[in-house]
């Protein structure tokens, strides 16, 4: 009987382990990469696909390079490529949504250290459940001149040497 219970007492330790880590967010992201910067740059731009598998919110952004980190999204305003923070960007279910040069993307402002071409950074993605749970996601992310697989498009959107000087009032 003794060993019975120990088994049982076992098994519900285990369940219980399995119970938290469900909690972890079901994110698919596919194509992680942060713009290389140069010397005295202090800001880029990461981007990445995210699918998720339930409604979620991405609510949040933080780099232990980065001294701020927001969301953003980029779009024409008439003649005039605007950026501004969002709160959070909804990742309905099933639907995957796409952080690239020129829309939505990454902003890591206030950088501490050049992002070295092929090195990687640690990013961690916040996201809120329907439920309002929080949850975290860490990534590695390659540090990358250009898109992977995109032809060069140098100086172009966001990202460039110079692409966020007049990001930094905010
Ligand atoms: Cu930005």
């Amino acid at each position: 009987m003794k060993t019975f219970f120990g088994r049982t007492a076992l098994l519900l330790g285990a369940f219980a382990l399995g119970s938290a880590g469900a909690q972890a967010p079901a994110v698919k992201i596919d194509g992680p990469w942060a713009r290389a910067t140069v010397p005295g740059q202090k800001g880029t731009g990461a981007f990445m696909t995210l699918t998720a598998a339930q409604g979620l919110r991405l609510a949040g952004v933080s780099s232990p390079v980065a001294g701020v980190a927001e969301i953003h999204e980029m779009k024409m305003e008439g003649d005039v490529m605007r950026m501004r923070a969002l709160p959070a960007l909804e990742l309905p279910a099933g639907k995957t949504v796409a952080l690239r040069p020129g829309g939505y993307h990454l902003m890591l402002m206030d950088l501490k250290q050049p992002l070295v071409r092929d090195t990687q950074i640690p990013v961690t993605l916040r996201f809120v459940d329907a439920q309002g749970r929080s949850s975290e996601l860490q990534l590695s992310v390659p540090v990358l001149l250009n898109a992977p697989g995109a032809s060069v498009q140098s100086g172009s959107g966001h990202g460039g040497p110079t692409g966020h000087g007049s990001h930094r009032s905010h």
